[in-house]
């Protein structure tokens, strides 16, 4: 049977896979679009868990491309829940039509390169399904879950869930003895939501995480209006910041200041809440003092919502705040006043295994009906290594990217002609907004694919010399200031045996996008064109 062929194979019905759809039709490419799932939304499709919501404001958290869909579309929340979020995907991919164009329950496994005619081969769910010219990987940054290597675990009885992965149809929780292992961003959010539920709830932590709250509501229809009202002057000042998101940034050194006005100035964040917290003052990512003074303001916090002293103790995170991603929370710290809530600090009390019923750690056996394993995600090349991806010569991209990943501005690797990433490695990306970063990234590739129509153009790959210096550039940035002095996903060191490498662009947005705009406007300057 003939394969179909196309233009375009985008991998992925996230926001990414979504716009670079509605893009590559505009220039008349034959696209299909490829997706796991049996529904659009990418992350939003797949976190379905208890109190799954965006940490960025709705309002920035958004597609820009169409200034309609910007107007009409109206945000419940200051930060919407995952299934509203959820029900914009669906919306714009009602509204843009794009359905006929994504096939389903459509897994990636291989995609080879052809030299001979110079396309791709692709195998969806492990058989052969298509050939196409260009193949965009719009696969995620966090979309391969990491599972906890725990003697037992396949053991368990009960019912095993995790975050990532989350049934459509719910988990029953009421009256349940649950568990949760982890103490990231997804198990911050949801641990609250699971505590009004279970009858027990018992969370195994690893590393306590700094979190801030999000001080979530309804949305102030005058906020949205005079966002509404100016919605382009807001996307360019956003754009101007390093993580693209708009907010107030005091360039000015803390330790400048008096100890009284520090203090001050981290309340008012404090009771903002959200990410832009860690914009309170220029230093506190760079001078260790700084931020250690704004760590322990973040601990006395959580010492006073905590009523257990010594549960609070547990609580307070030691590292580096702002080298894991901060977290952004609803009642997290409280629902460890509640008396059905225990937290195990599995530093102490190690996980030793997982029974048919229980978890035994520290030499206690927790008994449970429902393991919620919150261990997060092989981030930013997971979902990417998980395909076998063969550029030329055979070269497999896992084995490639096997002492950590390399990448031309997370957009090409050399070797991997006509193969385009959108956030990889390399991009700013999960410093970033995504929303914007991802039409950025879209708009660029789309611009590069009718730049080389327009020339005739077949072929385009990343030179190796452009790459290596991007690199270098990539790894020279990350060494400024305190972020990557903790261990983190950002340097692949949640999972085990996964190469240290710091892998996202630390040199902001903005510098980001003049890097990409030279390129394009330097005919494609580090690429090669056949
Ligand atoms: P994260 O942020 O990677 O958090 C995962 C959590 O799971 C973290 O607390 C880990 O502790 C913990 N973990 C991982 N492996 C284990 C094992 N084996 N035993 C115990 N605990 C473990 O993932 P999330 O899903 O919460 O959030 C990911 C991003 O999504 C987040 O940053 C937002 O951008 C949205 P560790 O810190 O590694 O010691």
């Amino acid at each position: 049977m003939t394969q179909p062929h196309y233009d375009l194979a985008i991998i992925g019905a996230g926001f990414a896979g979504m716009y670079l759809l509605h893009r590559a039709r505009s220039l008349g490419l034959r696209a299909r679009v490829f997706e796991a799932g049996t529904g659009v939304g990418g992350t939003w499709y797949w976190n379905r868990y208890p109190g799954a919501r965006c940490d960025i404001e709705s309002l920035q958290y958004s597609y820009q491309f169409d200034p309609t869909l910007e107007q009409e579309w109206q945000w419940s929340e200051r930060y919407s829940p995952q299934p509203e979020i959820l029900r914009y995907a669906e919306h714009v991919a009602d509204r843009y039509d794009l359905r006929p164009d994504i096939q389903f329950d459509s897994r990636l496994t291989r995609a080879a390169l052809d030299e001979e005619n110079g396309r791709w081969t692709l195998e969806i769910n492990g058989a052969g399904a298509a050939t196409s010219q260009y193949v965009v990987m719009a696969t995620g940054c966090l979309s391969v879950p990491n599972w906890p290597k725990i003697d037992g675990l396949e053991r368990f009885a009960g019912t095993v869930v995790h975050t990532a992965l989350w049934p459509h149809d719910g988990v029953a929780l009421a009256d349940k003895r649950v568990a949760v292992i982890g103490t990231g961003s997804s198990a911050i959010q949801s641990i609250p939501h699971i505590a009004a539920q279970a009858r027990e709830l018992t969370v195994f932590q690893r590393t306590p995480n700094y979190s801030i709250p999000a001080h979530n509501g309804p949305m102030d229809k005058n906020h949205e209006r005079s966002v509404k009202a100016e919605y382009q002057t807001m996307r360019a000042r956003a754009r101007k910041t390093m993580g693209g998101i708009d907010g107030v940034y005091n360039q000015q050194p803390s330790m400048d200041v008096s100890a009284e006005e520090r203090l001050a100035a981290f309340e008012q964040r404090w009771a903002t809440g959200g990410l832009t917290f860690m914009g309170a003052f220029g230093d506190l990512m760079l001078n260790p003092d700084a931020n250690s003074a704004l760590a322990e303001f973040v601990r006395d916090k959580i010492r006073s919502a905590v009523d257990d002293p010594e549960v609070a103790e547990r609580l307070c995170p030691t590292n580096i705040i702002g080298g894991k991603r901060l977290c952004v929370d609803s009642d997290y710290y409280a629902t460890y006043n509640r008396e059905h809530v225990k937290l195990v600090d599995v530093r102490e009390h190690p996980i030793e295994r997982i029974t048919e019923t229980a978890v035994v750690a520290g030499g206690d056996t927790f008994e449970i009906d429902v393991l919620i394993i919150a261990t997060g995600f092989d981030a930013m090349t997971g979902a990417l290594t998980a395909v076998d991806i063969r550029g030329r010569d055979d070269a497999s991209l896992k084995e490639r990217w096997a002492d950590g990943p390399s990448s031309y501005l997370g957009l090409a690797m050399a070797d991997f002609p006509n193969l385009f990433t959108v956030t990889g490695p390399g991009s700013p990306s999960v410093f970033t907004n995504m929303l914007p970063t991802i039409e950025q990234h879209v708009d660029w590739i789309a611009a590069c694919l009718g730049y080389m129509a327009e020339r005739g153009y077949r072929h385009i790959e990343a030179t190796a010399e452009a790459e290596t210096a991007w690199w270098a550039h990539v790894q020279e940035v990350a060494a400024v200031g305190l972020k990557s002095t903790t261990d983190s996903w950002y340097l692949g060191a949640n999972v085990s045996g996964k190469a240290r490498v710091f892998m996202p662009y630390y040199g902001g947005f903005p510098a980001y996008c003049q890097k990409c705009e030279q390129v394009a406007a330097n005919q494609y300057q580090g690429f090669r064109f056949t």
